[in-house]
C-alpha cells in the first residue's frame, strides 16, 4: 500500500480558473484534473490546497516590464524568471478555484502574494528561501508523506515536488490529476528532475 510508513497529505497545486480553458494562462486540459482530484482527497488524512494569488502588476507578469512579451525570461535579482500573462490576481474569478473543485480540506495556503517574488512551489518562493509555511503545517501534524496534483506539471507541481523531496517528505506525483504548460521542453526536464530526486511519478 502506498505510503504506509507515514500519514499522508494530498496537496492540490493551483486548481484555479486562470490555468483552466478560458483562463488567462490557461493549461491544456486542465479542468480534467478536477475530477480525478475530488475523487482522491477521500484517501488522505489531510488535504491542502494551494492557490497562486498575485497582487496586480506582480513582477512575474510581463506587463509589469516594458518591452517584455509573456514567455520571455528575465533576470530578477534572486534569479532568471519566466514572465507570464497576467493572472491569478487576487479577489479575481480567474484567481478562484475551479467551480468543480471539492473546497472541503483542511488548508488552502496562498503563494506568489510578494510583489518581487514569485513562488512556483508551496514551499518556499522562487529566491528559494523564503518558505511558505506548509512545511512547519505538514510536520506539526506528523504527517511525513505527500501526494501531488494539479496545475501545472512542469511548474508549480515539480517545484513543489522537488522542494517536498529535499526536505525529506516521502513524495508521489500522480501524473493522471496534473496536466502541464510544456513551454521549450520544460515538461520533459521536470519528469527527469523528479524522477532524479527520488519523487515516485505514479
Ligand atoms: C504557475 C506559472 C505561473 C503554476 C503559476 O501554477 O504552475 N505557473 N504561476
Ligand atoms: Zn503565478
Amino acid at each position: 500500500m502506498a505510503h504506509a510508513a507515514h500519514s499522508a497529505a494530498l496537496i492540490v497545486i493551483d486548481v484555479q480558473n486562470d490555468f483552466c480553458p478560458g483562463g488567462a494562462l490557461a493549461v491544456p486540459g486542465g479542468d480534467d484534473v478536477v475530477a480525478p482530484i475530488n475523487a482522491m482527497m477521500e484517501r488522505y488524512e489531510a488535504v491542502v490546497l494551494t492557490q497562486d494569488w498575485h497582487p496586480a502588476g506582480h513582477s512575474s507578469f510581463a506587463s509589469s516590464h516594458a518591452g517584455k512579451a509573456p514567455m520571455e525570461m528575465i533576470d530578477l535579482p534572486y534569479g532568471p524568471q519566466v514572465l507570464w500573462p497576467d493572472h491569478c490576481v487576487q479577489n479575481t474569478s480567474g484567481a478562484a478555484f475551479h467551480k468543480d473543485l471539492r473546497l472541503d480540506g483542511d488548508l488552502i495556503i496562498r503563494k506568489g502574494f510578494r510583489p518581487a517574488v514569485d513562488s512556483y512551489s508551496a514551499f518556499f518562493e522562487n529566491d528559494k528561501v523564503t518558505p511558505t509555511g506548509l512545511e512547519g503545517y505538514l510536520r506539526n501534524r506528523g504527517i511525513g508523506a505527500v501526494a501531488l496534483v494539479g496545475l501545472a506539471t512542469d511548474f508549480c507541481v515539480a517545484y513543489s515536488a522537488l522542494d517536498a523531496a529535499r526536505l525529506g517528505f516521502e513524495v508521489q506525483v500522480h501524473l493522471a490529476a496534473c496536466r502541464g504548460i510544456d513551454l521549450q521542453g520544460s515538461l520533459a526536464n521536470a519528469l527527469t528532475s523528479m524522477k532524479d530526486a527520488g519523487v515516485e511519478l505514479v
